[in-house]
Order: structure tokens, then C-alpha cells, then sequence
């Protein structure tokens, strides 16, 4: 079936479009919008509406072209023919039109829209800028400042905000064919002239060079070490100064550029991952899925009020339980707290706030329970206490209910063991603040059933989240890599390095912040008192952990005790270097018989990421991670590895897998084997040339 139509109305020509699932603008709909625009030119028809079949007007150029030659006709040449329409063209929007999509609507005369579309320009996510006219059109029409908004943070906005910015014209309830229809037709019989965009030009008093310098300044703080954002500003300031073809030339010289760039592969990459990772590759196609309307939530501190919020905030009714009044008490005042500020922010209204508030109650007693469909224990990092925790929920829970724990790295086939259901169990690691962070890694034990496994990847979408799924072992897949990139982080330290060097290096890299200026943040003693319950093969070697150990006996936990690695001024918080810490890190090294040296900026980085790089490998053949893409897709949502990097494992493939093969070698050589083992997989696949997507692509 041809994925365009063409057919007349009275004197209205719909060209309807038809390209499931999102009517992605490939090859074929842009070939087929093409034909149907000449067949109009010369046909009866008096006006034009461009509408989509399905749940949406068109969502973007086709992502998985790019990277490909372009063929003809490109997505500029479909806007450009429906610009030049002599007959006025007029889009119908629903759903989303993102990014080409909203470029064709913007190409178009006239726009409506029903109330609830959303239209926006998120290239910008994917390493891109609108490449099909988006910057010229956009600041034509809105205004310089709203469209450097609009495209600079790529994010939708609703059909109502679109009108009052003048982005569409019309906003229109019910049926949205036959409302374009009409909206053609009074067109029509009022003579409405062609409001082609491109002829608008706007007043350069409106958008001084300073404007401009504010929003580069301030865009590069937003968007550290992108290149895209930069180019859209410039692109935008084309708009004020330049004719419409001299500014869509500019566009294009740049859009050629992100495109081609390793920024942009690596965030396509991220888009893919993110949707691949739903998918459970040994999950029969006709897996049931549990309802899940109710919510338990046991443990209401930062976790587990932060797990509660997750569900209120789609509607889903959930009880925190804890041990006494007064902890309960508290956790709720911890969850009201966190929607205060999010209101505070003007990211939620105060409404909105009491309606997800009065979802949430609370309980102090199991039999409260008995008849929710998910139980989610958020309780302290104690085996002995989630067995027993577990051990009551089986006793008071309703059959078929899901009972799910949030441990970091407990071993969760043990904990379902506590039950007579093992089959029902499952880890639902969310990663802190839990209603902020997009990750949810998501535990399958031994025992765990198909339809529960199912059920919790698919939760996981119903609350906003990005699930990965992981099989047991200490850690998991995120921990259990984050580990080693902790452990190489001290191992710099104390061979040679200081925790401004490393914390600079890894910033610059394109981490939010540095690995030791994390630990400062949340708490050095975190890890110090995990470590009293390992094992000494658990903790490793005592390289690995000496300095953290010695500050937190000093009294130095991090910011909330006013120093840690840094020193930090109680009132302000401003951090500065603190000579206390590299005299011990200095006296440590001594002690440990290690040799300092200067350490690059470059083995910084490649240490501290290849330690990632390696783990992935094992975990991929160990089968704990499903794919390579997954794990970046751990990095990328829990751990706010940079996107623009693409997760460890692309970033390795982009480094070359050889090359990180003989990196760990070297270190191996210069460490020993006990600290640097290279993967075997990794090993295999630098033997044999390949790339860990190359690997991933044939494993699926
Ligand atoms: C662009 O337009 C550049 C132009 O300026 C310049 C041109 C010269 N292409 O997300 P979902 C697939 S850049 C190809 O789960 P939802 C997706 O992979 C583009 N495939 O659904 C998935 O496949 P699968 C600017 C696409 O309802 C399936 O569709 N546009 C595309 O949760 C369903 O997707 C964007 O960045 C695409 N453009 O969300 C918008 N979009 O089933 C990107 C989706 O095999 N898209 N797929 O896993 C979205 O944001 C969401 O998909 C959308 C629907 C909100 C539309």
C-alpha cells in the first residue's frame, strides 16, 4: 500500500499521509508528497491539507537514514515544493510534529491543530539542528528569542502555547480532518492569500549581536561540549540578517556538519538504545502482562519517598510503609518537600502537586498490603533485613502480587528465596533521586516469570522511566561497573595524580562532575560503610579504597562535614584544594610501597573509562547485560554519562576496540593481572576487527 494518497474533497485536496508507526519522513513519503503536490498544481482543487493516518502528524525526518548518501528528494526540496504551492497548503496537526515534521507544517500557508498536538524541533537531542528550514521559519515567526528557546532545548510545547506564539494558527477539538477541511474552505471563499514564511523578515532591532552573545554564553554552560547548540545560534542570527535562501544555505553547510559528526552518531545511537532496551530478547511475543493499579512502597526515606513520587505523578495510587509514626511522618514531609521545590521551579503547578500528594498514603502495618498489585522494598542495604522483609510479604500479599526489591547489589535470587513465590520477585533498581533519574535497571532472578519480567518492563515506560534489564551478580550492571571506574579513580590518586586533576579531566571529558567531587557530594562514608560488611575479595585491593577509608576516620565525609577530598565553606559551599588531603594521599602512597609519577590528562581519562569498557565486556559475556547498547543506556540514564559520547560501549567502538584491547594490556603489564584483566570478548572482538555494535547486531 502506497504510503501517500491523493484524493479531492469538494475543492479541498488532501494529501494523506500514512507511514506507521510515528509517519517518519523516509524516502517514500517525501517521493509520494512530491507527486501529490504536482498532481494538485494542475488538478480542480482550490486548496491543500497535508493529514496523517495514525497517532501522529509526521515525527521527524527518518533517524535511521541518516549516515546513509541522501537520495532525492530530500526533505528541503519537499518543503521548498510546498512553499512554492500556488495553491495555499494547510497542515493538520496531531499527535507530534517534531522536527522535519514541524519544518513541513512551517513550510506550510496555514496550520491548525488539535488542542492536544504538540509541535516541536528536537534535533538538537540527537546532535542535530532543524536541516529542512526549522531555523529560518521558526524566529520568522515567533521571534527571535522563543524560537532560540524552542530549538536550543529541543523540547515540545502544546498546541496552545504554539498559537500564542503564533507557530500555528488555528487550534481546533474534535475532528481534525474535517476541521482542516473547513478551515480550507473558508480559505478559499475569503481569497486568503499564500502566507509563505519565508517572505517574513524580522527587525534586527529586535535581535542585537549582544542578544546573541548572552544566549552563546549561556548555552554553552547548558550544553557543555556540544557542537550543535552553537551552530543553531548562529543559524538563528542568519535568520535576522539574511534573504531565506542565503540563510537555509548556512543551515544546511551546518546541519551537513552535525550530522557527519561523532556527537550526533553517538546520540542516534542513544535514541536507538533507549527504545531497544525495552525490548527482553527471550520473552515469548505472547507474554501476558499483569494490571498493576496499586502500589506499595516499604522504606519512605530519600528512596523510597522518591520511588513513591514516580507513581503518584502518572496516577497510580501507592502506600509507604515504615516502622513507626514518626519515620513515616517524616518520609511523607520528605516527599511533600521534594514537590515544593519541584513548584517552586514552576515545574509543577500547586494543584498539580496536591492531586499526586493526596495518591501517596502511608501504613505502618504489612496487612495494609495485602491487596496491592506491586510491592517495591526500599530498605536499608541489609540481606538479613530484606529476607525478612520479604518473608512477610509473602505471608500478607494476594496472590499474583508483584514483589520487587530496590537493592543496589544484594543478591536477589537469595532475597526471593524468602518466598514461597520466587516467581513473582524482581529487582527494580531505581537510581537516586529516583524521581528524577530516567534509568530503571531491572533485576530478573532465576526463578522470575515471564509475565513478571514482562509487566515491569513495560511499568517502567507507564512511569517515565528507561528500563534495562540485568541479570543477578553483585552490582548488577551499573555498580558493578561503576566500581572499577571508582577503583581506577583512587588508583590515580594515590600513583601519582590530584583530585583536581582527575575531577578536571573527567569534567572536561564531559561528565557533569568529577568522580571525587561526586564522592564529596554524597557522602565518602556511603562506601566506607558498605565496605565493613565485604568480604576482602569484595573490597579489593587496599589501593583501591585506602584514601576514602583514612578521611572518613579523619572526620572528613564530604560536603556535609565541610571537607572530604576538598574543603568546602559552610555558608557558600565554594569548594577549594586542600593540601591536608594530598599530604595523606602522599603519606598513603608511601605506606602502600607505590611510587608516584606524573599521570597525563589522557591516561585519566582512558584508565577511568576503559575500567568501564572491560567490565561491559564480561557482563556481555557473562550474559548479565543483554546488549552493548544496553549497558550505555545504564550510563547514559543512571550514572549521566555525557549522551554525546553514546555510552561506554560506543564510545569504545568509536576509540577502537584494538586500541582499548592494547591499552589494558599495557596496563596490565605495568599493574598486574589481579587489576587489569583484559575481557576476553573485548580481546576477541580486537582480534577480529569488530565493533561491540557489530557483536550486539548478530547476538539479537
Ligand atoms: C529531523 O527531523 C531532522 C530534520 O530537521 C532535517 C532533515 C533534513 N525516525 O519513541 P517510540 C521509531 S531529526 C525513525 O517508541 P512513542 C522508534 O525507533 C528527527 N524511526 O514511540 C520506534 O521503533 P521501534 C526529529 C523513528 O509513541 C517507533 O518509531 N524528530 C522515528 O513513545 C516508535 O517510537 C525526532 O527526534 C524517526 N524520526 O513516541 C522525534 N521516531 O518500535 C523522534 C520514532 O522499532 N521520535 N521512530 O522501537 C520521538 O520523539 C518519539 O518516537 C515520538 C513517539 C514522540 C514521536
Amino acid at each position: 500500500m502506497s504510503v501517500v494518497s491523493y484524493e479531492i474533497k469538494n475543492t479541498v485536496g488532501i494529501i494523506r499521509l500514512n507511514n506507521p508507526p510515528v509517519n517518519a519522513l523516509s524516502y517514500a513519503l517525501r517521493e509520494g508528497i512530491i507527486d501529490a503536490l504536482d498532481t494538485a498544481q494542475s488538478d480542480e482543487s482550490k486548496a491543500l491539507v497535508i493529514y496523517c493516518e495514525g497517532r501522529t502528524f509526521i515525527a521527524g525526518a527518518d533517524i535511521t537514514e541518516f549516515g546513509q548518501p541522501p537520495k532525492e528528494p530530500t526533505t528541503a526540496m519537499v518543503v521548498s515544493a510546498i512553499e512554492n504551492s500556488s495553491k495555499p497548503v494547510i497542515a493538520a496537526i496531531h499527535g507530534t510534529a517534531l522536527g522535519g515534521g514541524f519544518e513541513v507544517a512551517l513550510a506550510c500557508h496555514y496550520r491548525c491543530a488539535l488542542s492536544t498536538a504538540k509541535v516541536g524541533l528536537p534535533e538538537v537531542k540527537l546532535g542535530l539542528l532543524p536541516g529542512a528550514g526549522g531555523t529560518q521559519r521558526a524566529p520568522r515567526l515567533a521571534g527571535v528569542e522563543a524560537a532560540l528557546e524552542l530549538i536550543t532545548t529541543g523540547n515540545p510545547i502544546t498546541a496552545s502555547k504554539a498559537l500564542d506564539l503564533n507557530l500555528v494558527d488555528r487550534v481546533v477539538d474534535g475532528d481534525l480532518l474535517s476541521a482542516a477541511t473547513a478551515y480550507a474552505q473558508e480559505l478559499i471563499d475569503s481569497n486568503a492569500e499564500l502566507k509563505r514564511v519565508g517572505d517574513i523578515t524580522i527587525d534586527p532591532a529586535s535581535a542585537p549581536a549582544e542578544l546573541f552573545e548572552k544566549w552563546r554564553k549561556t548555552i554553552a554552560k547548558r550544553t557543555r561540549g556540544q557542537i550543535s547548540p552553537q551552530h543553531i545560534i548562529s543559524c538563528v542570527e542568519a535568520a535576522v540578517h539574511l534573504p531565506l535562501v542565503e540563510g537555509l544555505a548556512k543551515e544546511r553547510k551546518y546541519f551537513t556538519e552535525c550530522v557527519q559528526s561523532e556527537q550526533s552518531t553517538a546520540m542516534r545511537h542513544m535514541f536507538f538504545s533507549e527504545r531497544l532496551s525495552a525490548k527482553v530478547k527471550d520473552l515469548p511475543k505472547d507474554s501476558s502482562v499483569r494490571d498493576i493499579k496499586t502500589v506499595g512502597v516499604i522504606g519512605g526515606g530519600t528512596m523510597g519517598g522518591g520511588i513513591a513520587m514516580n507513581f503518584a505523578n502518572v496516577g497510580i495510587p501507592v502506600k509507604i510503609l515504615e516502622i513507626s509514626d514518626e519515620a513515616l511522618q517524616r518520609g511523607l514531609d520528605l516527599v511533600r518537600k521534594n514537590y515544593q521545590i519541584t513548584v517552586s521551579k514552576g515545574k509543577l503547578s500547586q494543584e498539580g502537586m496536591e492531586q499526586c500528594l493526596s495518591l501517596i498514603s502511608g501504613t505502618t502495618s504489612y496487612n495494609d498490603l495485602a491487596g496491592l498489585d506491586l510491592i517495591i522494598e526500599a530498605v536499608f542495604e541489609s540481606i538479613d533485613l530484606k529476607k525478612e522483609v520479604f518473608a512477610k510479604l509473602d505471608e500478607v500479599c494476594k496472590p499474583g502480587a508483584i514483589l520487587a526489591t530496590n537493592t543496589s547489589y544484594q543478591d536477589v535470587n537469595i532475597i526471593a528465596e524468602a518466598t514461597k513465590r520466587p516467581e513473582d520477585v524482581i529487582g527494580m533498581h531505581f537510581f537516586s533521586p529516583a524521581n528524577v533519574m530516567k534509568l530503571l535497571e531491572v533485576v530478573r532472578c532465576e526463578k522470575t516469570s515471564d509475565e513478571v519480567i514482562n509487566t515491569t518492563m513495560k511499568l517502567a515506560k507507564t512511569i517515565n522511566k528507561i528500563p534495562a534489564l540485568a541479570r543477578v551478580c553483585y552490582g548488577f550492571i551499573g555498580n558493578r561497573m561503576f566500581r572499577n571506574y571508582i577503583s581506577e579513580t583512587q588508583r590515580c590518586l594515590i600513583g601519582g595524580s590530584s583530585p583536581e586533576q582527575i575531577d578536571s579531566v573527567m569534567h572536561a571529558w564531559g561528565m557533569a562532575m568529577g568522580p571525587l567531587s561526586v564522592n564529596d557530594l554524597s557522602g565518602i562514608d556511603i562506601s566506607y560503610t558498605a565496605r565493613k560488611t565485604q568480604t576482602a575479595e569484595q573490597k579489593g585491593e587496599p589501593a583501591s579504597y585506602c584514601i576514602p577509608d583514612a578521611l572518613v576516620e579523619m572526620g572528613r565525609m564530604g560536603q556535609k562535614t565541610g571537607a572530604g577530598y576538598y574543603r568546602y565553606d559552610r555558608e557558600t559551599r565554594a569548594k577549594t584544594s586542600d593540601p591536608v588531603t594530598m599530604q595523606l594521599v602522599e603519606d598513603l602512597a608511601e605506606k602502600h610501597q607505590i611510587t608516584r609519577r606524573p599521570i597525563s590528562d589522557q591516561e585519566i581519562s582512558d584508565r577511568l573509562i576503559f575500567a568501564l569498557v572491560n567490565e561491559g565486556a564480561n557482563l556481555l559475556s557473562e550474559g548479565i547485560a543483554q546488549r552493548p547498547s544496553d549497558i550505555d543506556v545504564v550510563f547514559a540514564y543512571g550514572y549521566a554519562f555525557p549522551v554525546f559520547r553514546g555510552g561506554p560501549m560506543h564510545y569504545a567502538d568509536t576509540v577502537g576496540l584494538k586500541k582499548v584491547y592494547e591499552s589494558i594490556c599495557e596496563y596490565r603489564d605495568r599493574y598486574g593481572e589481579d587489576i587489569w584483566k583484559p575481557a576476553p570478548l573485548l580481546e576477541q572482538l580486537a582480534r577480529e576487527g569488530k565493533t561491540f555494535k557489530e557483536w550486539g547486531e548478530e547476538q539479537e
